[in-house]
């Protein structure tokens, strides 16, 4: 039987990144996010590459009954997770706590906190009951420094790094692993959608230096998933060779 991996925000950057490593490896892949069509090209794209099974459950992840409603739905054939990888979430603007929009603040908090939240409390009970399982939170290096500018996205990032310490602790009486994995700069979506469809805003992020993709982080990820039973990576960083840290970019 192959073993089932469920990855939030799965239509773009390292979802889609994680989802092409995981199924290049025989997994079965459950993957979510709210853009339908392209959830629906990249099942397709998969099933034809690696010859592997492909769910699809779009919903907004900021939408606690859509999401216990989506993940609740999948059919008892597909509730046997192996691996859930909490990945879905965004920063919004790049402004001093006094010009920030609160609507920016929430969204993030709501997705990159409460929908990671809500991610896990639907899939737990399936790993519980199988008494096995491994939780990968993506958090980054804004979970780790706080920059100028960076205020609600470090907090939610944060929150993701205290909530998978919380996750490591209260799960070990049921032997589900917990890795929080952290990556620096890395060129996706990811910028494009902090300026709100600025995409030469988002370019300038990456001048200069030579960023990670998402197949680095893929890589990482996937080989959290490859150790023994026994051992589990607790927090990992990782960065390209010219970031340092959240503020420190040779660039
Ligand atoms: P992308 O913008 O490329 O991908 C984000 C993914 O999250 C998309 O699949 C999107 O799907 C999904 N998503 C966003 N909002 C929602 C929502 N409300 N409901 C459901 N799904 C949602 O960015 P990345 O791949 O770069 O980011 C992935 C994760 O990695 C994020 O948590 C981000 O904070 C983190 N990260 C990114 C870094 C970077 O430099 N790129 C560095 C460190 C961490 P859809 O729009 O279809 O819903
Ligand atoms: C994404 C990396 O530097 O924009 O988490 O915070 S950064």
């Amino acid at each position: 039987m192959p073993k089932t991996v469920l990855i939030t925000g799965a239509t773009s950057g390292f979802g889609k990144a994680f989802a092409e490593k995981f199924a290049a490896n025989g997994y079965r892949l459950i993957l979510t996010g709210r853009r339908k069509e392209r959830l629906d090209e990249i099942q397709q794209q998969l099933t034809d590459t690696h010859g592997v099974e492909v769910y699809t459950l779009h919903f907004d992840i900021q939408n606690r009954t859509a999401t216990f409603d989506a993940i609740g739905s999948l059919p008892a054939a597909w509730q046997n997770i192996d691996v859930l990888i909490n990945n879905a979430g965004l920063a919004l603007g790049r402004d001093f706590v006094d010009d920030a929009s609160l609507d920016d603040w929430e969204t993030m908090i709501d997705t990159n906190l409460k929908g990671l939240m809500y991610a896990t409390k639907a899939v737990l009970p399936f790993m519980i009951k199988e008494k096995k399982g491994h939780i990968i939170n993506i958090g980054s290096t804004a979970a780790k420094e706080v920059y100028e500018k960076g205020n609600g996205y470090c907090a939610t990032k944060h929150a993701v790094d205290a909530i998978s310490k919380g996750m490591r602790i209260d799960l070990l009486r049921h032997g589900i692993k917990v890795t929080a994995i952290h990556p620096g700069a890395a060129e996706t979506e990811f910028s494009v959608v902090r300026f709100k469809g600025d995409s030469n805003q988002a370019a300038k992020v990456y001048e200069g230096f030579q960023p990670l993709v998402a197949e680095d982080v893929a890589e990482v990820v996937y080989y959290t998933t490859t150790l023994p039973a026994h051992v589990c990576i607790n927090d990992l960083v990782l960065t390209c060779t010219a970031q340092a840290n959240s503020i420190y970019i040779n660039k």
